[in-house]
Parts: C-alpha cells; sequence; structure tokens
C-alpha cells in the first residue's frame, strides 16, 4: 500500500530535495537573524500523528471530539509557557508570527483606529503598520522612528509623536533593531495615552527565556512571539497576555481568525518550551549575545559601519554605503560561500527595499551548532575578505571551501 511507504520510496523526487536541503544546511552558515536549528525532538513532534487530527476550539470546549490527549497536550504548551515566561495567560494556536500579531489588533482596535509601531525602514516589522501588510491598510498607522543623531530608538520622540497622534494600540518590537527595548518607557507612553501596550518579542524571546534580555511581561498587556526564532522551536506562535485579556485574545484567534489549531505544532511547541527550561538553554541565550557582539567587534576592526554602532541583542545590521556596494549582491555573495544571511533596509535608506544599503546577520543558529566568539571572528573576516575583494569569485570559492570545513566540526541537531 503506497500510503505505508517510506518517503524516499513512495517520493524520490521531493526526498531528494529534503536531503539536499539538509546537506546545503549542514554545510552552510546561517547567519539569518530570525532562523535556528529546532532539535530532533522538536522535529518529531511536528511530524507526528497530531497532524492528523482537528480541534476546533480550546482545551474542554471543543468542536470535535476525540480530544482527550489534544487537551492534555495543549494545556501542557499552555503551561509551560506561563511558567518560562512568567504569563497570566497564553494561546499557543496562532499559525506564525503575523497572525498572532493580527490577532492583536482584532482583541484591541477596530479598522480604521491609529495605531502607533515602529516603522518597518527602521527596524519594524511588517505587521507593525507597513503599507504593504494588511495592518496598514486596514488601520490609520503613526510609525515612530529612530533618532536621526543617535540611530537609538529615542523615547522622548516616541511619548512626543503618541501624545500627537494618540493611537488606540501602542507596539514595542522589532525585526531588526540591535539594541535593547526599554519596556518601562513604553509602559509610561502606553499609559499616559490610555492605550494598550503590544510587545511583539518574536526575535528575543529565546533571550528572555534564557535571561539574556528584559522581559516585557511585567510591562505588556499582550506580548506576542513567533516560536521558531530564539526560542528555537517549530514554526508556530503564541500570545501572551493579562488575565484580564485572556477572554479576548482567545476570541480573536478563534474563531476570529483561524480555525483548527496546528496540534502536531502545538506539541512541538511544549517540546521546544521544556528545552528552554533547562539550565543549558541559559548558556544558550547568553553566548547568543556574546557571539553577535564578537562579531559586531570583528566588523568594526574591519572599517564596516553597523546600525546603533554595534548589538545587545542576536542581531546585527551592516550599513554598506561606506563600502560602496549594494546590500543584495553582498548577500548574495556571501551566499555562494555557503555565508546566509539577508539583504536589508537600514534606516534612511536611499535604495529599495528590494535592492537596499544593508544586510542583517544574526548569532542564534550558529550558537545552536556550538559556535563560539571564535568563530564569529571568523566569521567577520571572511565578509570582510569577500567584501574587501570587490566580491571577487576566486576569493567566494577560497572562502566556500573554509566555510564547508568549520561546519564539519559543529553538526546539525
Ligand atoms: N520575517 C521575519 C524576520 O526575518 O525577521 C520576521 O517575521
Amino acid at each position: 500500500m503506497q500510503f505505508l511507504s517510506s518517503l524516499p520510496m513512495f517520493d524520490p523526487a521531493l526526498a531528494a530535495l529534503l536531503q539536499a536541503e539538509e546537506e546545503k544546511q549542514r554545510d552552510s552558515i546561517r547567519l539569518i537573524a530570525s532562523e535556528n536549528f529546532a532539535s530532533a525532538a522538536v522535529r518529531e513532534a511536528c511530524g507526528s500523528v497530531l497532524t492528523n487530527k482537528y480541534s476546533e476550539g480550546y482545551p474542554g470546549a471543543r468542536y470535535y471530539e476525540g480530544q482527550q490527549i489534544v487537551d492534555q497536550v495543549e494545556r501542557l504548551a499552555m503551561a509551560r509557557a506561563r511558567l518560562i515566561f512568567n504569563a497570566e495567560h497564553v494561546n499557543v494556536q496562532p499559525y506564525s508570527g503575523s497572525p498572532a500579531n493580527l490577532a492583536a489588533y482584532l482583541a484591541f482596535v477596530r479598522p480604521g483606529d491609529t495605531v502607533m509601531g515602529m516603522r518597518l525602514a527602521h527596524g519594524g516589522h511588517l505587521t507593525h503598520g507597513s503599507r504593504a501588510s494588511i495592518t496598514g491598510k486596514y488601520w490609520n498607522i503613526a510609525s515612530y522612528e529612530l533618532d536621526p543623531h543617535t540611530g537609538l530608538l529615542d523615547y522622548d520622540l516616541i511619548r512626543t509623536k503618541a501624545l500627537q497622534h494618540r493611537p488606540k494600540l501602542l507596539i514595542a518590537g522589532h525585526s531588526a533593531y540591535p539594541r535593547q527595548l526599554d519596556f518601562a518607557a513604553f509602559r509610561k507612553i502606553a499609559d499616559e495615552i490610555g492605550a494598550p501596550l503590544l510587545v511583539d518579542m518574536a526575535h528575543i524571546a529565546g533571550l528572555v527565556a534564557g535571561g539574556a534580555h528584559p522581559s516585557p511581561i511585567p510591562y505588556a498587556d499582550v506580548v506576542t512571539t513567533t516560536t521558531h526564532k530564539t526560542l528555537r522551536g517549530p514554526r508556530g506562535a503564541m500570545i501572551m497576555c493579562r488575565a484580564e485579556h485572556a477572554s479576548k485574545i482567545d476570541k480573536a484567534v478563534f474563531p476570529g481568525l483561524q480555525g483548527g489549531p496546528h496540534n502536531n505544532t502545538t506539541a512541538a511547541i511544549a517540546v521546544a518550551l521544556h528545552e528552554a527550561a533547562q539550565p543549558d538553554f541559559a548558556e544558550y541565550a547568553k553566548q547568543c549575545v556574546l557571539n553577535a557582539q564578537a562579531l559586531g567587534r570583528g566588523l568594526l576592526e574591519r572599517g564596516f559601519t553597523l546600525v546603533t554602532g554595534g548589538t545587545d541583542n542576536h542581531l546585527l545590521l551592516i550599513d554598506l554605503r561606506k563600502k560602496g556596494l549594494p546590500g543584495k549582491a553582498v548577500a548574495e555573495a556571501l551566499d555562494r560561500a555557503g555565508l546566509v544571511a539577508n539583504y536589508n533596509s537600514v534606516p534612511w535608506d536611499d535604495r529599495p527595499p528590494q535592492d537596499p544599503s544593508g544586510i542583517r546577520l544574526g548569532s542564534p543558529a550558529m550558537t545552536t551548532r556550538g559556535f563560539g566568539e571564535k568563530e564569529f571572528l571568523q566569521i567577520a573576516e571572511w565578509i570582510d575578505r569577500i567584501v574587501a575583494s570587490g566580491l571577487d569569485d576566486v576569493t567566494i570559492f577560497q572562502v566556500g571551501g573554509e566555510v564547508r570545513e568549520l561546519c564539519r566540526s559543529f553538526p546539525m541537531p
């Protein structure tokens, strides 16, 4: 019977693609700040029989029968999240970060209301009000920006803007800002304008869980996060909130936005949270920051410009304008050498988002594979060699060989 066959036997074309991707991941250095390597245990839960089950609703109140085990799985994931993040309520059902943020909008604001978040080009996320996203089309967006003199968030500027626009929802969080956020300052502004505070901690959730970044939980009304970035779980998301908002948030996720939860993902989130509760996860989180800082030092020593001058978290943004090379060409050249990053706009970029002036780098994936500061300093040297060569083919080829050699000593989970 075909459905009992293994993947290579039943679908060799797809199996070959998976094998090729595995080899590509094994032999390259992942520097995409939002990526990581999930453990075998997380991937096992993802591929489990729970993918076979429909469970619209919440534990104890489902619209389908047969939930005796699924309810326990979801309750376990929720309990672990509440414990690790010290949250009053958690919803583990959002399919990913964008639906999680949209659920927070649905819970707190009506279409047309004013929402304030960080401008995408300054490090925010699409769902914090970019015109390209539904959030920028259905809500009136007033974005805050970085201080043009320091390149940092200036909380007085954010406050002034908030008092001027009086948003009904204030968002803190980023996908390309290399500094810690002052959640207490955001809370103060939110209180002054009487708006709920949403913190999107997708990028830093693993650092928060591991104690390497302050937690937004005591300050925010609602916290959204993906589960696959620094948190190192499956592709999924969670929403944590104060007990008073629990019913609003749950109704926004289901039935407001979604149907049945992906139970296999819920199980994998539970596994990832169990991993995050182990003592070595705190070491990993701390090392993510040390490694990003080492990479930043290595780049600064070689004359690179870093947005904000460095990093306090797991990511870095290189402004390539002084090097005279565009971000996309550099990202492509690095990729050919097995150094996988993404091109990225820098604040006040004069180039378009499709071909911007920067590249974003992150430490989580290779920290998971065991890289330390020594290896991240080596990465700075490789990036410099490729950029200094003007993206020369021979240099890219030579660096590529060295990258593959180093990867061999640091196996994938
Ligand atoms: N697109 C993700 C990132 O790379 O930061 C955030 O959702």
